[in-house]
């Protein structure tokens, strides 16, 4: 947890404008030590709270044979971490409950914060700030598959909602981008059964959020439709029958009762949870270096556009366009010799990180095991439309060409999110 909490201090926390408070939650008391060595690498408030017994256990109505049978069956299967009850607990708290803690009562907002987490780039302004001034009520930074049997009857349940709570739904939701396509692959070996089975278009795609980093608004987390949502689910034990996360849970709730415009891709935010990391464009910081150079802006857009062509047409390099001198060239090198200098040598990171393609991490939570329905676009572009569903026109491309006959279905897209940054 220090190693988490040092690292958004330094890249966020720390500065005079922010110190916000940091709320930590525990369904057993916190240690003497944990509470000393946590105030100490921040100068933010800390609270340490107790979540109620109430919060953290298998709810009255809940079958605990039933739990336990079910459990050991989805452990035997590799749906992670199914097995353990406190995982269980863990997910419906985080899904739900956590927004009604009493401590977080006089809040707007939150940040989800995990241990051993990486937060690799700086970020330059108040995130909260942002969510606030644009209106924005869910920031998430990676949408992602999951593994389909750890959640089974989720959608059935969803549709039961909705089909009783109708008018819950945001007149301007969009959630046909969690829902499976026609045009998406099958990889499940099925028996034959005679029955005309057809693939279930207009299901759920098991697509989400990937919810140990939220930036969200407790008020929404907090609100009737929300709860209601969340109440359905728990009262129908799906969070101990299955394995119902709160990720897929956030992610169909803020998609179905919140408008579009509304949920924000934090693609600025580099950031790392085991396999999972997603690292930005790092251009933006010599945009800022040349800005505030002595002798005043270099031709930018006129160099942008050299540099954008290169790229576009798939080589690393820079070459020079019309507009970049020899003395603009200079004078860049004489920017960053400057920089150099004045911090002593050790040029600053904006990212400490490699910069990734925005669908890096689709399948990684998939085990091998689970055979489900791919949908044929990841979910980050399905979330994101528009020019990132533009395929590459791979017929002419003779490393492709290769690339399929290796064995790759050969879809590659023109944008892959390493150029700018994606805000839509
Ligand atoms: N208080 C408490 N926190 C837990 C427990 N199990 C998991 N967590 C926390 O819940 C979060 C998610 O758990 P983790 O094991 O990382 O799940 P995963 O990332 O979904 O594989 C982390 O912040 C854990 O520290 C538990 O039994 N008690
Ligand atoms: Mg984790």
């Amino acid at each position: 947890m220090v190693a988490s909490i040092l690292q958004v201090e330094s890249r966020f926390n720390g500065r005079d404008t922010h110190q916000y408070d940091w709320v930590f939650f525990n369904n057993e008391d916190f240690t003497e030590e944990f509470r000393a060595t946590i105030s100490n690498a921040t100068s933010s408030r800390c609270f340490f709270e107790r979540i109620p017994k109430e919060h953290w256990s298998i709810p009255s109505w809940v079958d605990e044979t039933r739990f336990d049978v079910g459990r050991q069956f989805m452990g035997g299967i590799g749906v992670g971490k199914a097995w353990l009850q406190s995982y269980h607990h863990m997910c419906r708290w985080n899904a739900g409950i956590f927004a009604l803690e009493e401590r977080l009562a006089n809040y707007d907002w939150y940040w989800r914060v995990e241990p051993a987490v990486k937060f690799h780039c700086d970020i330059n302004y108040d995130v909260f700030r942002f969510m606030q001034d644009n209106n924005m009520a869910y920031g998430f930074n990676m949408a992602i598959l999951d593994d389909a049997r750890s959640f089974p009857s989720l959608w059935e349940q969803t549709k039961a909602f909705i089909d009783q709570n109708g008018e819950l739904v945001d007149n301007d939701a969009d959630f046909n981008w969690l829902l499976y396509t026609a045009d998406d692959r099958d990889d499940v070996i099925r028996p034959h059964t005679g029955a005309d089975e057809g693939l279930s278009d207009g299901e759920y795609n098991n697509c989400q959020f990937y919810s140990n980093f939220e930036i969200g608004s407790l008020d929404f987390f907090r609100s009737k439709k929300h709860r209601a949502y969340f109440n359905h689910l728990d009262q129908a034990g799906g969070f101990y029958y299955e394995r119902l996360g709160d990720a897929p849970v956030h992610t169909l709730s803020v998609s179905l009762f919140l408008p579009k415009d509304r949920l924000w891709y934090f693609r600025d935010i580099g950031y790392a949870h085991g396999l999972c990391e997603q690292c930005p464009p790092h251009e933006h910081q010599l945009d800022e270096m040349i800005d505030s150079h002595p002798n005043g802006p270099l031709p930018r857009d006129a160099e942008r556009e050299a540099e954008t062509e290169t790229r576009q047409l798939g080589r690393r390099s820079v070459v020079l366009g019309p507009f970049e001198t020899l003395g603009s060239q200079h004078r860049r090198w004489k920017t960053m010799a400057q920089d150099v200098e004045r911090q002593k040598g050790i040029p600053g990171l904006s990212c400490g990180c490699t910069v990734s393609a925005i669908d890096n991490n689709n399948a990684k939570l998939v085990p091998y095991e689970s055979k489900q329905r791919k949908p044929s676009d990841t979910c980050i572009r399905k979330f994101l439309g528009g020019r990132w569903l533009v395929r590459k026109d791979m017929v002419s491309d003779l490393n492709s060409v290769a690339e399929i006959a290796a064995g790759s279905d050969g879809l590659e897209y023109v944008l892959d999110g390493r150029i700018g940054i994606p805000f839509h």
